[in-house]
């Protein structure tokens, strides 16, 4: 294969000899993204190589022509929560501001694939709420309506219809939390995490992005309230926005540009199972177990579970969850207990106190976040991207995170998004 020398020959279509001939070769495969030296001037750094950076310098070079734009990572692309969640995509929330931002996120999943020219593999396979008592089946016919107002699909529907859905779920009456009913969401499904970061990751370089792995934001210079610069582990950069996409260091990064963010983090563990035959339609969430799973287009199920009922910045996988987490599925599928678990690991989330994120501007001009995303960040990644995109580029809060300011905090207007977690926090 030549040298790849521009991004129209990167983002052009392989032929299957192609593929094969790429497969068998040592090197033949052309970097999806490169390397390049750090300028010592950008229009606009982002700190974060996840999701969220990546689709902010994609918008901003595809939508709005600006492409002097660096993306600062300390460690690889995607190593940080997009690497590290159960990669569920769903737009039923509880509150009408959630509903309409992650209803346009999915909307971009939806069509993704086209945009970044490469397979994401969105799933759309369905997801079910389960209920297991009244509160939480009044719960989710609330939402269910607020979702129906948004245009969302959404419903409530019974026992008899989730054992439809799922014939090896245990929806009898002798079982320890019996299913009441669940809400049912068509359009939610999975996609593979990687790929996305890859895409944007890829899209975004052919376009003059600039990824910068393996480089540690140390320092974010402020000057008559603006933001001037920051100092990397590759040295200074000169700047006039810098935006904090990041997760589990949200604090750390705002700090450094003396904004204090009401954030708390904590691990979120998850964990997979080798893989079997494909048995498993929607994704399941239980919230009174505690417990979410789904299966892999390559058969394995990813489970998910609680956040950590502690702060740490820790990702390890401890014995204490996974033998938690194993009983909660097997009272929910007793078949599944002969199934092995792979590997665990965990993801920071960081929690705000109204379980919703902290997007705009800040009182540093110039400095601006996207941040504080619990337990929703991966689905949010998209319309996250474009929103900041279009803030950065047009200097006016776009009306779909208008809610979510940092001086919400300030005025008492929190938007309580709890209800419409996966699991309890
Ligand atoms: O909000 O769907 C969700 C979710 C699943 C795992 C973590 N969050």
């Amino acid at each position: 294969m030549k040298p790849v020398k521009n991004g129209a020959r990167r983002m052009g279509r392989y032929s299957a000899f192609d593929l094969a001939r790429h497969g068998v070769a040592r090197n033949g495969w052309p970097r999806a993204w490169h390397n390049h030296d750090l300028r010592r001037a950008y229009d606009v750094v982002v700190v974060g190589g996840g999701v969220h950076g990546l689709a902010t310098a994609y918008y901003l070079a595809a939508r709005h022509g600006i492409s002097n734009v660096a993306v600062l990572e300390k460690g690889y692309i995607g190593s940080g929560g997009s690497g590290r969640n159960t990669a569920i995509i769903r737009s039923n929330y509880l509150t009408p501001e959630g509903v309409r931002f992650y209803d346009r996120s999915l909307k971009l999943y939806e069509s993704l694939s086209t945009e970044l020219n490469f397979n994401v593999m969105f799933s759309q396979r369905g997801h079910l709420t389960l209920a297991h008592n009244d509160s939480s089946l009044r719960t989710m016919r609330w939402r269910a309506e607020v979702n129906k107002l948004e245009g969302i699909d959404s419903e409530v529907i019974s026992t008899a219809q989730v054992k439809e859905l799922v014939p090896y779920l245990d929806t009898s009456s002798e079982a320890r939390y019996p299913v009441l009913g669940a809400l049912y969401h068509p359009p939610g499904g999975i996609i593979r995490h990687d790929a996305v970061v890859w895409g944007y990751a890829r899209a975004a370089d052919s376009r003059g992005v600039h990824i910068h792995q393996n480089t540690e934001v140390l320092g974010i210079d402020v000057a008559g309230g603006a933001v001037r610069g920051v100092a990397t582990s590759g040295g200074k950069v000169a700047t006039p926005v810098v935006v904090n996409a990041t997760a589990g260091w949200a604090t750390l990064i705002s700090d450094m540009a003396g904004v204090a963010m009401p954030i708390t983090t904590s691990p979120l563990q998850a964990a997979v199972t080798e893989p079997v035959r494909p048995f498993l339609g929607p994704v399941i969430v239980s919230g009174s177990l505690h417990v979410y799973l789904s299966q892999t287009d390559r058969g394995e199920l990813v489970f998910g579970s609680a956040v950590d009922p502690f702060p740490s910045y820790s990702m390890r996988g401890s014995l204490d969850f996974i033998e938690s987490l194993a009983g909660h599925v097997l009272e929910l599928m007793p078949s599944l207990a002969k199934m092995r678990v792979l590997r665990q690991w965990a993801g920071l989330c960081d929690m705000t106190p109204d379980y919703s994120p902290i997007m705009g501007q800040t009182p540093v001009e110039g400095f601006l976040v996207d941040v504080g995303w619990g337990t929703y960040g991966f689905k949010a990644g998209p319309v996250a991207g474009e929103a900041m995109a279009q803030l950065i580029a047009e200097g006016k809060t776009p009306e779909l995170i208008a809610g979510f300011s940092l001086d919400r905090f300030m005025r008492g207007e929190l938007l309580g998004e709890k209800g419409a977690a996966a699991v309890g926090h």
